[in-house]
């Protein structure tokens, strides 16, 4: 059987646009993702947020299935347009509100709350004025997450500032395929890359005025394979490793952009970008790191088809999720030990923010063995003298999964997206007895530095 140490957090993962619908109550201003998932095109079916699992009216129901699991955190997402509909200016109380309470619902179950402030939904009016292609906006993000701070900073046990920022960056900006669907030129991508770091350092300086709680960001996490052993392969990989699993991590961990930025710099001069100071901002201690892993990824020499400069190739040979991801539970070991090697005594404590699978069915070994495999991966990450403090799959309910619709479902329990009605599928009640049988939990640290 699976054995953690005293204090390890098994959890459930969500997102603001994904679950909570009710887009223009109480104040809420457009997204990026209103807009996107408006236009004809991008996403299945027609798909949108606008319902999702309506959790803004159902949150009290929701958190109820939590803490039926057993879980010892709850990692959800503030959404920015609930709190500022433009981006800048007072908060709206009524947005706070929502999240003040869903904080307290959490803490009355005994469940641990962790907030993300921001998961993809950018207010619409900050996109307007260039969104992370601006500099202003990290400056925004730093007022926004200060009033969060000011508002939930004395009961939020663990903070994440950012969720995925590569993935933010390479499919909203670069691919065009999630919000806010730029294709930019490549001059432009050091602009959002350093905004949206600079943003993760502003907010954690804005979170430390309130909250004692442990601070991270969430990166996407992906071990890279090579495809190949020419030296076209070799380059593409190590650019691959670059983009994906350093360009946001080595600023904030050892203060430096990774060799091989240069590469993304496209002719602009970094001076232009890279602000005096901003690298001591980006890079202040941080408590933990958030893993988010789902799969590794084949590399290869660039096809020169999509213009990329590194090809990505299919995995053979594991199984593969609805989604047709592989399923490679060795994957997380291979990543946790190699960032220990890369960062050693700076590698902060990890939290697994999101582990999980897409698979359709109420009956659903396919998730229990990916879960039970990821955790068997962790524990001998873990062995290998990394250290690790809790686990919290992604998700706890089929949700909208972005260009996908609601076509993927990674959830513990179903959700019929027409009548509402939620359901437990098998893994729910598998991952309950690994929940329940953690050890005791002693206290995270969450009070105010007044
Ligand atoms: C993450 N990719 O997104 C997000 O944080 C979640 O909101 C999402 O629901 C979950 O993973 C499952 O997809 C990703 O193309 C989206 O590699 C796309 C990719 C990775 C992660």
């Amino acid at each position: 059987m699976l054995e953690f140490p005293p204090g390890f957090r098994f959890g459930v993962s969500t997102a603001s646009y994904q679950i909570e619908g009710a887009v223009a109550e109480d104040g809420r201003g457009p997204s990026i993702w209103d807009t996107f998932a408006h236009t004809p095109g991008k996403v299945a079916r027609g798909e949108t947020g606008d319902v999702a699992c309506d959790h803004y009216h159902r949150w009290e129901s929701d958190l109820d299935l939590i803490a039926e699991l057993g879980a010892g955190a709850y990692r959800f997402s503030v959404a920015w347009p609930r709190i500022q509909p433009t981006g800048d200016g007072p908060a709206v109380s009524a947005g706070l509100d929502f999240y003040d309470r869903l904080v307290d619902g959490l803490l009355a179950r005994g469940i641990d709350p962790v907030a993300t402030l921001f998961h993809w939904d950018l207010p619409q009016a900050l996109q307007d004025q260039g969104g992370w292609s601006n500099r202003d906006t990290a400056m925004r993000f730093g007022e926004y997450a200060e009033l969060v701070g000011e508002r939930l900073g004395d009961r939020v046990k663990l903070w994440c500032t950012l969720n995925e920022p590569y993935i933010h960056f390479a499919l909203g900006h670069v691919q065009g395929i999630h919000a806010p669907g730029q294709t930019l030129p490549p001059e432009g991508y050091p602009f959002v890359v350093h905004h949206l770091l600079l943003a993760h350092g502003l907010a954690v300086s804005a979170l430390r005025r309130h909250s004692r709680a442990p601070i991270t960001l969430a990166n996407n996490y992906s071990p890279v394979w090579l495809a190949g052993d020419t030296d076209a392969d070799r380059g593409a990989a190590l650019f691959y490793d670059m983009v994906q699993n350093h360009l946001f991590t080595d600023p904030v961990l050892l203060g430096a952009y990774p060799a091989g930025f240069e590469a993304l710099l496209a002719g602009v001069d970094v001076d232009a970008v890279v602000m005096e100071g901003d690298l001591d901002v980006i890079s202040q201690p941080i408590e933990a790191l958030g893993v988010n892993y789902y799969n590794p990824s084949l590399i290869g020499a660039p096809s020169g088809e999509d213009g990329l400069p590194f090809a990505r190739l299919p995995i053979e040979g594991y199984p593969q999720s609805a989604f047709g991801w592989p399923v490679v539970p060795d994957g997380l070991r291979e990543l946790l030990v190699g960032f220990k090697e890369r960062y050693g005594e700076k590698l902060p404590p990890i939290w697994i923010t999101e582990s999980g699978t897409s698979w359709p069915d109420v009956d659903d070994q396919f998730r229990i063995d990916y879960i039970s495999g990821h955790l068997e991966a962790l524990q001998a990450a873990m062995r290998a003298g990394v250290e690790v403090h809790g686990y919290c799959t992604w998700s706890l309910m089929d949700n909208f999964e972005w260009a996908e619709g609601y076509g993927q479902r990674f959830g513990l329990v179903h959700v019929d997206f027409e009548t509402q009605v939620r359901t437990k599928r098998r893994s729910f009640d598998w991952y309950r007895q690994v929940c329940t049988s953690a050890a005791p939990r002693p206290d995270l640290q969450g009070e105010p530095t007044g």
